[in-house]
């Protein structure tokens, strides 16, 4: 964790930490800095902006709660990552210590002296779990100033503690199903391997990993499956299903069916249960009963009577009398009556993007946040291996902090003739085939609704990303007029991460999302779906909203470093997940049909 990188929560814990240390260090003598540090610690977790952006803005000591010296320490830890005094603080104090004090009743003085007494059984990773265990055999109650009901009261406060679920990101756990998969196939009896549930559907984040297996043989694959060598416990091993336990505490679920019942196996399956749940009524009108087996037919007295099995999902589908209905779609949530009048949406595919509208190269504009780690260059070059037609460079805007206007246009335009002089000699190398490269920024949406670039620097750009960064609690009112009035300025095109999510960690803005959708409706303006794995935003609800409102999207990595252009398939996989089709996306447009776009109304 860098200190630039870190969340207010992150850093209010950080102080919480520090304000322990002084605890344990003579409470009496420190008593003015513990309390000066929780008061700091409080107020950054309440505060409306990301204290990042407040420092950026040098306006760190106006945050109440924060004085001169701990504003100083965090100065130091946001400029280099680290700050001596927290590090001298906090020096020769075990780490397990700050863990358990998460577990609320237990305070400083206990999470200290129970790591003095269990020391080696502790771990540095879950001494919370290892606490648990210890607690379960009975050695909490044994020690002093301890009992019975404490040891009780302690295992209630884990449970609560460890009972806050984080969910798997979606690449996360797409990578850990390829790698059972991977194993699973070393096993002859496997035919085939497919995941199934929330993953094989692209949900944004997943809770636990389903994986099918198509084989005659099931026992035998799931011996095999049991001894997956990663996993730490078996859950459950039946004639048909089993679940392991992998690190992190992830849970993955098999399911192993014959080879001609595997259609009915992979759809019940991959869910959802409300579409399952609509899926199995409609079909009961019809004299049907869905299984995981097959569709029974029925008669009169409602008893089962002939199996129908189905080897493939797209048997299963037509003999309800419905087109074949993409797992994305499959959320209740009108695909069912779509199907039946075939009019389901082709949906977009990763192959159909030509471009990529949100890349943070390291070409230093002396940034409000984050630079790039790749050149230019070497992004051209691996835009250039996905084949993609043009790509747009978006760091973000130079910080309000350290120039005045003149100093940003001069910034903006030293960009603006390094990305002339790149096409110029793309060109001029490649006659005729190459990556065209656009000139953009991604500029803060100010609290106010300004942006912090002049007029003049927004002349040096083909089009700007606009988005927010800061103050993501203001009321719905405010944040719409705040998102209409940066959106209003014609280079201003494109509206990046709307609802500034962060996935497990951060809810969206409050937005008047019909007023939103109207104005980029409009006045001609996109919406991004952002393919950053903890952002994937517009989430899939949004999207499909805005698309009913005839609103068209772009896609953006965001991407930091060439790798970053991979990602772009999880933002087609949120789009999907929204029913869009390639029309619906300005990057699958060819560059001359994109150009035209961006000449309307700039
Ligand atoms: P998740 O794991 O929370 O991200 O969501 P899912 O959709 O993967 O849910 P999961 O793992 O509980 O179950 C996988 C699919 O199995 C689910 O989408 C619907 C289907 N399914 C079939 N029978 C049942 C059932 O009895 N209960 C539940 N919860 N799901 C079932
Ligand atoms: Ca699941
Ligand atoms: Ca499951
Ligand atoms: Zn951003």
């Amino acid at each position: 964790m860098i200190g630039k990188d870190m969340t207010n929560l992150e850093i209010a814990e950080l102080l919480r930490d520090v304000a322990a240390s002084y605890q344990l260090r003579g409470g009496k003598t420190n008593l003015f800095r513990i309390t000066a540090y929780q008061r700091a610690a409080d107020a950054i977790e309440h505060a409306s902006s990301e204290l990042k952006d407040i420092w950026d803005e040098g306006k760190l000591e106006d945050v109440p709660g924060i004085g001169e010296s701990i504003a100083k320490h965090l100065d130091e830890l946001f400029r280099t990552g680290k700050s001596k005094h927290f590090d001298a603080v906090m020096d020769n104090l075990p780490p397990q210590m700050f863990s358990l004090m998460k577990v609320p009743g237990i305070g400083v003085k206990t999470a200290y002296k129970l790591v003095e007494i269990f020391k080696s059984e502790l771990s540095q990773e879950n001494p919370i779990r290892d606490l648990e265990k210890i607690a379960k055999a009975g050695k909490i109650a044994k020690l002093d100033g301890f009992g019975e009901d404490s040891q009780k009261a302690m295992l209630d406060s884990i449970k609560e503690v460890s009972g806050r679920e984080v969910r798997l990101l979606l690449p996360y756990a797409l990578e850990l199903a390829h790698t059972i998969i991977s194993w699973l196939k070393k096993n002859k009896a496997v035919k085939r391997a497919d995941v199934l549930g929330s993953l094989r559907r692209q949900a944004s984040t997943v809770g636990d990993v389903d994986i099918a297996v198509s084989s005659s043989k099931p026992i035998s694959v799931i011996d095999h499956f049991t001894k997956y060598p990663q996993a730490t416990r078996t859950l459950e091993k039946g004639k048909r299903t089993a679940s392991i336990i992998v690190p992190g505490n992830k849970r993955v679920d098999l399911m192993v069916e014959k080879p001609q019942s595997y259609g009915s196996l992979l759809q019940h399956f991959t869910g959802s249960k409300h579409h399952n749940i609509a899926l199995r009524e409609y079909a009961l009108k019809k004299g049907l009963s869905v299984s995981d087996y097959g569709i029974y037919l029925i008669d009169k007295n409602r008893k089962r009577r002939q199996l129908k099995k189905f080897a493939t999902e797209k048997d299963f589908y037509n003999f309800l009398g419905m087109e074949y209905i993409p797992p994305e779609l499959r959320e209740d949530n009108g695909e069912i009556e779509a199907a039946l009048d075939r009019r389901l949406p082709t949906l977009v595919e990763t192959q159909d993007i030509k471009g990529d509208f949100q890349i943070h190269s390291d070409f230093d504009i002396e940034t409000s946040h984050d630079l790039g780690e790749s050149s230019m260059q070497d992004i051209i070059k691996k835009a250039s291996s996905l084949g993609y037609e043009y790509l747009a460079f978006t760091e973000h805007n130079p910080s309000q902090r350290h120039h005045n206007d003149r100093q940003k246009i001069d910034l903006l335009k030293k960009k603006r003739k390094v990305v002339d002089d790149i096409n110029a000699s793309l060109v001029e190398k490649h006659k005729g085939t190459v990556v065209k490269v656009f000139n953009s920024l991604e500029i803060d949406i100010l609290p106010n609704g300004k942006l912090p670039v002049p007029d003049a620097g927004l002349e040096t750009l083909d089009f700007a990303l606009v988005s927010i960064h800061s103050s993501f609690r203001q009321a719905r009112e405010i944040m719409t007029q705040r998102v209409i009035s940066a959106l209003s300025h014609p280079k201003c095109r494109i509206f990046a991460h709307p609802t500034a999510r962060k996935l497990n960690d951060r809810e969206g803005i409050d937005l008047d999302w019909e007023k939103v959708f109207q104005f980029c409706k409009e006045n001609n303006k996109w919406l991004e779906v952002n393919a950053d794995p903890m952002r994937l935003d517009l989430p899939d609800f949004l999207i499909k909203e805005a698309l009913i409102h005839g609103i068209k999207l772009t896609m953006g990595t965001d991407a930091h470093h060439t790798d970053g252009l991979d990602n772009m398939k999880y933002a087609v996989a949120t789009a999907r997940r929204g029913w869009a089709e390639k029309k619906n996306i300005v990057n699958t447009r060819s560059l001359k049909e994109f150009e035209k776009m961006l000449e309307l109304n700039s």
